[in-house]
């Protein structure tokens, strides 16, 4: 299978290649396993000589910097970082239930994963370049080229500089402790944990100190909330509502969606991710859709910007059963019941309550 994955991805685009393991999959592991991991993808993989590759770090700083990858390992501390990236449009399908989203890929829950990273920490790299500490956000380019930008144009976005100066804002060149695949973002990505995966920048070559968010395509039109009667295709720069911080979400990851089972009880497992600095501190499950429920067993976080993977047992009587699961977070905020009211036309942002339908015999 194309670009080291398992047989059994779903893969919703060839080239640019974008796919998503099955839902159950995701269930096997805190880690998952590289075969395993979602790509998303808006161009061509570029192809990057890691001996001639050059992270220029510039913008308002004191000092601009250029490392090669050598330097970069050589001249700062790595760190291990357990962290679950999530896609804007994971769960998009649920959404495209409530009404067509034409020209974006159908997501199931499976653009979502959990690894750890090593790299160097953004941190430390700003404050060697003397970055401005007034500067309000710090940019991120990368050399693959998207058709799907107007005018076309390098992949980027941007963090603010708070987040940015967070110890948890990797440059990461290892994950799952081996050599950063190339479709992930070989040699150098930007890791963000708690915030949409369009942040983490694959093939990073330059990052930019700058006191306004970047006017890349990808963060001033795209991964933004449209209002639902809006046109897509006629959103401009700084139409709609930026998306940065992760909303809290979760899903069912077994049984899968169809699945036949024997009546009686039953194991249903499931992930929940609480997005930025926020916590997973419930998940509530039912066999009812909702009229009563069952507290899940979180398993221990592998770290404290991942998810939670948790499961319980439920009593599921014959006949059809729809599953629903919602999580809580630290601030007391729980998932929305319904998709409906969270359609937006470019399909982001999908944090509805979970549901499965399996029939019991
Ligand atoms: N250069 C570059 N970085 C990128 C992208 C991209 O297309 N080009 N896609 C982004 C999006 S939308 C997501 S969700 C994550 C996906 O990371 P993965 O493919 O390693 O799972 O990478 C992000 N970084
Ligand atoms: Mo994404």
């Amino acid at each position: 299978m194309a670009w080291g994955k398992r047989a059994d991805v779903i893969v919703h685009e060839r080239e640019p290649f974008n796919a998503e393991p099955p839902r159950a999959a995701l269930a096997a592991a805190h880690r998952t396993p590289l075969d395993t991991w979602y790509v998303r993808n808006h161009g061509p993989v570029p192809g990057i000589d890691p001996a001639g590759w050059r992270l220029r770090v510039g913008g308002r700083v004191a000092r601009p910097l250029e490392l090669s990858l050598a330097e970069l390992r050589g001249r700062f501390t790595a760190h291990e970082l357990v962290a679950t990236l999530q896609c804007a449009g994971n769960r998009r399908a649920g959404l495209a239930q409530v009404r067509d989203i034409p020209g974006e890929a159908p997501w199931g829950p499976g653009a979502t994963a959990t690894a750890s990273w090593t790299g160097v920490r953004l941190a430390d790299v700003l404050a060697a370049a003397g970055a401005d500490p007034d500067a309000g956000h710090v940019a991120f380019e990368a050399p693959d080229v998207s058709r799907i930008a107007s005018p076309p144009q390098r992949f980027g976005g941007s963090i603010p500089a708070a987040k940015a100066r967070g110890g948890e804002v990797l440059l990461a060149w290892a994950m799952n402790d081996e050599p950063l695949p190339a479709v992930h973002g070989a040699p150098v990505r930007a890791v963000v944990p708690g915030y949409i995966g369009a942040r983490s920048v694959k093939w990073l070559d330059r990052i930019t100190v700058q006191d306004h968010p970047s006017d890349n395509f990808f963060q001033a039109t795209s991964y933004r909330l449209l209002p639902p009667e809006a046109d897509p295709a006629a959103a401009g720069p700084g139409d709609g509502i930026s998306l940065g911080p992760l909303a809290l979400n979760s899903d069912i990851l077994l049984p899968d969606d169809g699945a036949r089972l024997r009546a009686g009880p039953a194991t249903v497992r499931g992930y929940a991710l609480a997005g930025d600095d926020r916590e997973v501190a419930r998940v509530d499950v039912s066999a009812d859709g909702g009229r009563t429920w069952t507290q899940a067993e979180l398993d221990g976080p592998p770290g404290p910007w991942t998810w939670r993977l948790w499961r319980t047992s439920l009593d599921l009587p014959p006949g059809p059963v729809t599953l629903t699961a919602r999580a809580w977070d630290s601030t007391a905020a729980a998932q929305p019941e319904h998709a409906a009211h969270l359609w937006n036309p470019k399909g982001y942002a999908n944090n509805a309550w979970a549901r499965i339908h399996v029939t019991s015999v």
